[in-house]
């Protein structure tokens, strides 16, 4: 607790937290100090001079610089001051475009509120001199403008930019030709601008304003996006949402948001939308009402044995929904053959830290990576894809943490780190085992920790003592001296994170990659205590909940294996259960191109895009007898469907979302659904009791989510009432336990409490040959999302068209004789498909990359998985690079 102090402001007394400004003091007490530059959240930095204030020994001083100090009087409002404020604010006005009328900013436009509180009228400023103003303005970003005659230099978009490490805006030229600008003054869509719209929230006039409509109210929610699961405002107007803002007092982002969640959620209001089930008669899809569709379902349904029927559960979805989902596989159609897309994501990470350290979860907090003293990223593109947790990152940076990047690309944070590791794709074994070879060998070690809490170390250092430098360096193509300094450097800090990515898992030894981390982590004691850990960047909004939630064909809820909880669940459910493990992902299509699965429940994926090797999944899907596909639209996998069902997207229903540092949060109902869509939760229950089940009489997801927490412990002490505020983190075993920030404090949850070292292979997939000589690495971009069915419907996002090429170092390109803007045929074992160059410095000779955003690119991927977690090699492929 912070002492508390007393000041006399104006000669009201007031209390107020020791440390805190004048400006602070007087808006927390709703009193009005007139002020441009400041903003809560930024630094205070006293360039406008309005906030100026008099102390009782006559001293002019200003409030947002100026801390409080027991028992000091200060006078805010007095002639001698308002005269000097007001000649501040003419000067400002007379630089300042007045057609305050058109200004979208009108109304809540800091410049107009000072103005009319210092009643600044035409005899204030006929005294000034007219002065040519820049009122040039950039149209060039598609979310928002830059009006430069606005523009009061106060620079607060400046400092916005800053913090989140992209600087791409600054103060430029002199004297009256001062102006906040990009870069060469280009436009702010050719500058390294990456449209999150930070500056635009703090601007305080109309210079930096969003394009879109003023919303008539709000909503508070979580963005639909990726796993960071950013607390988000939507903005609605009619039944539209019109705007999105970040959240200030969600912990998770403070406010702060990337592109996608600030401009990129209106697909919720396209015409492409769902809106009737649609069932396939003669190849042709027919609008049906919901009874008929649910007959026609479970009619066809109840036709199948438990084996011949397979689901796929979605990490867009709810818990609530993927939780229903899992039970109506298992308790009515008596399969356990559920999965979903962390099967291509993160089911190294489930299968690796589970048998290491307990569970698959990231161990710690996303806010901890800000007290961190050593961050080591590897194989995560975190500016891009998790991109509020890379504005921390390099907040930590400048706050002096040390930053380690292992990538075979030059990728942005890497500007931000002290350590740049360019390893050769697919080699990270070897490099962190080199790692961890240089600790052993500088003694940097944690022995206590090795002692007390881990079982395993003497073979692992026998591992590593067979391993050669000389190995390590040929295989990683990096030298003895950078792995040892990178090990230096994490073993030696206080305290030490990892995270990492898809970089990691997405190979046939992404087990093995996890666990060479885990035991990187384990060596050091990087684990169980705050501001460390091991943290997998989960990648869905809601992955960390469908995982949870037991869509899983091993897997109850709440990683309860169906060996050792059958019969705790066949009580729970008041049913026989499957005793039979079901099958994984890519297995379901095997199974279907072999005519064993004949049924399938597809909620919320579109595999024939996103899966590897996608022509067996056109076989597959075109062979199997019954496919439901539930969407919010239209897909490339639902042109195979026997029945499309339309869905409510995140902001028709209610529900809850666990994001990356299992944060579970609500989701909140905020407009009307298109026509008859509904949640996935009432049509999964609909199916199930038209089935004659038991066990769905749900009337909302508060009651599922009860019965979530009575089978799932660590959601147990989690109720709607308490995530009102604010999310918990699981485990939560009590409505009195707060959560936990981080895992392993007390034990590891493995049998004996102890974390355990694991020997990962060093064994290589596919690697480049005289017929297939390049690398290609596949992955995302900042501006769209996975196979594009949402982005795709978000006017403006097609602006940033960095997704759409084969990238290349432009030296291999010399090599094939192409220019940028050329096409070459990308072909490997599998297929073959046709794109259009660009050169990329950041690439290493050698290595090319492809967006998944790019229809199509998994026809060149391999289904060869990784024997442990059962997962796909999708991040690389050989390629030969054909030009035509
Ligand atoms: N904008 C956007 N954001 C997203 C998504 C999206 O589609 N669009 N998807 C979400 C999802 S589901 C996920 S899983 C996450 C994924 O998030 P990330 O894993 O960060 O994304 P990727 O682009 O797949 O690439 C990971 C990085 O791995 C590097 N890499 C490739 N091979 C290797 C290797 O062998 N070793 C190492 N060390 N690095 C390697 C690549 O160069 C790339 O920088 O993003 C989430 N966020
Ligand atoms: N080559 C290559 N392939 C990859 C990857 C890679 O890096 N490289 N990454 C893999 C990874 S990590 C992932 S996570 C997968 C992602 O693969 P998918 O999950 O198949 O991809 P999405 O495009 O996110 O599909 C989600 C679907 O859910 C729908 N949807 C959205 N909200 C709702 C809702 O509320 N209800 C319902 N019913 N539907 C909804 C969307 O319209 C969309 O069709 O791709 C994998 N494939
Ligand atoms: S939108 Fe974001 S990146 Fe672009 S100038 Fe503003 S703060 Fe900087
Ligand atoms: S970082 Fe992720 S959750 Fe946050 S706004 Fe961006 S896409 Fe949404
Ligand atoms: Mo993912």
């Amino acid at each position: 607790m912070k002492k508390k102090i007393e000041i006399i402001l104006d000669g009201q007394s007031i209390r107020v937290d020791e440390g805190k400004s004048i400006l602070d003091a007087a808006l927390e007490n709703n009193i009005y100090i007139p002020h441009l530059c400041f903003r809560p959240g930024l630094d205070a930095f006293g360039a406008c001079r309005l906030c100026l204030v008099e102390t009782s020994d006559g001293r002019l001083v200003t409030a947002c610089e100026t801390r409080v100090e027991d028992g000091m009087e200060v006078t805010s409002d007095s002639d001698r001051l308002n005269r000097i404020r007001k000649v501040i604010v003419s000067l400002l006005i007379n630089e300042h475009d007045g057609d305050c009328l058109k200004c979208p900013k009108s109304g809540e436009c800091k410049l107009e509120n000072v103005s009319s509180y210092l009643g600044i009228n035409a005899e204030n400023l006929a005294k000034l001199r007219e002065l040519k103003i820049d009122n040039s303005i950039d149209d060039s970003n598609p979310f928002f403008l830059k009006d430069n005659g606005k523009c009061i230099l106060c620079g607060l978009c400046v400092q916005s930019c800053d913090i989140i490490g992209v600087n791409a805006i600054d103060f430029a030229f002199r004297g009256a030709k001062t102006k906040i600008s990009t870069f060469m003054d280009k436009p702010l869509l050719d500058s390294s601008c990456v449209s999150c719209g930070e500056c635009v929230e703090t601007c305080p006039v109309g210079a930096l304003v969003k394009k879109s409509e003023k919303p008539s109210r709000e909503v508070k929610t979580v963005c639909p996006y990726c796993g960071v699961g950013c607390g988000i405002y939507l903005g609605i107007r009619g039944n539209r949402i019109v705007s999105a803002r970040g959240d200030p007092k969600n912990p998770v982002n403070n406010g702060r948001l990337c592109v996608k969640g600030r401009f990129a959620l209106n697909f919720v209001n396209s015409i492409e939308r769902l809106e009737k089930p649609l069932i396939k008669e003669d190849g042709e899809f027919k609008e049906v009402e919901w009874d008929e569709a649910i007959s026609f379902i479970a009619d066809k349904l109840s036709k199948y044995n438990g084996d011949e029927f397979a689901a796929i559960a979605s990490a867009k979805c709810t818990n609530e929904e993927n939780y229903l989902l899992q039970k109506f596989t298992r308790t009515v159609m008596k399969s356990n053959n559920i999965d979903h897309c962390a099967r291509l994501c993160h089911a190294p990470s489930l299968v690796a830290l589970k048998e290491s350290l307990g569970s698959g979860a990231m161990t710690n907090s996303i806010n901890e990576l800000k007290k961190s003293a050593c961050i080591l990223a590897i194989g995560t593109n975190t500016t891009e894809t998790h991109p509020v947790i890379a504005y921390k990152i390099i907040e930590a940076v400048k706050n002096g943490s040390k930053l380690i990047v292992v990538n075979p690309t030059r990728i942005e944070l890497v500007r931000h780190a002290d350590i740049y590791l360019r390893n050769k794709p697919g080699t990270d074994v070897p490099l962190i085992l080199g790692m961890c070879k240089a600790i052993l060998e500088e003694d940097l070690i944690d022995h206590e920790f090795i002692k007390e809490r881990t079982e395993g170390f003497e073979s692992f250092r026998e591992y590593l003592s067979g391993l050669e430098w000389d190995e390590i360096e040929l295989l990683t193509g990096i030298s003895h001296d950078d792995i040892r300094e990178a090990g230096i450097l994490y073993a030696s800090s206080p305290t030490a994170s990892i995270i990492y990515a898809m970089g990691i898992t997405q190979h046939v030894n992404g087990t093995d990659n996890v666990f060479a981390l885990s035991n990187l982590a384990l060596l050091t004691g990087n684990v169980g205590r705050v501001n460390t850990g091991i943290n997998p960047l989960r990648g869905q909004n809601n992955v960390q909940g469908s995982s949870d939630m037991g869509a899983l064909p091993d897997m109850y809820p709440g990683y309860q294996s169906i060996d050792n909880h059958r019969e705790k669940f066949e009580k729970k459910w008041n049913c026989k259960l499957p005793t039979e493990k079901g099958i994984i992902l890519p297995e379901i299509f095997e199974n279907a191109c072999k005519g064993k699965i004949k049924a399938l429940y597809i909620m919320g994926e579109n595999p024939i895009l996103s899966e590897p090797d996608i022509k067996s999944v056109e076989e597959a899907l075109k062979n199997i007898e019954f496919l439901i596909v539930q969407d919010i639209f239209p897909s490339e996998t639902s042109k195979f469907a026997d029945v499309i069902l339309p869905a409510c997207s995140f902001a028709e229903k209610d529900g809850t979302f666990t994001n990356t540092e299992r944060r579970v949060q609500l989701i909140r109902s905020a407009i009307r659904p298109p026509g008859d869509a509904k949640p996935d939760w009432w049509i999964i229950s609909k199916i199930a009791k038209k089935m004659g089940a038991a066990g769905f009489e749900f009337e909302n997801p508060r009651e599922i989510f009860n019965e979530i927490r009575e089978v799932v412990p660590s959601y147990s002490g989690i109720s709607y009432k308490r995530l009102e505020s604010e999310g918990i983190q699981w485990p939560c075993r009590s409505e009195e336990d707060p959560g936990s920030t981080f895992l392993y404090k007390d034990g590891f949850t493995r049998e004996n409490g102890r974390a355990k070292f694991i020997l990962p292979s060093l064994k290589l997939f596919e690697t480049p040959d005289k017929d297939y000589p390049f690398m290609l690495i596949t992955g995302r971009s900042l501006y769209q999302y996975h196979t594009r069915t949402m982005t795709s419907k978000v006017r403006g996002l097609e602006k940033f068209k960095d997704w759409k090429f084969l990238e290349m170092n432009p030296v291999d390109g010399e090599r094939l004789g192409v220019r940028e803007g050329d096409f070459v045929l990308v072909k490997s074992r599998r297929g073959a498909v046709k794109a259009k160059v660009k050169f990329n410095e950041a690439l290493m000779e050698g290595v090319a990359f492809m967006s998944f955003h790019f229809a199509l690119v998994n026809c060149l991927t391999s289904s060869v998985r990784d024997p442990l977690s059962g997962m796909p090699a999708l991040k690389v492929s050989c390629v030969d690079l054909i030009p035509q």
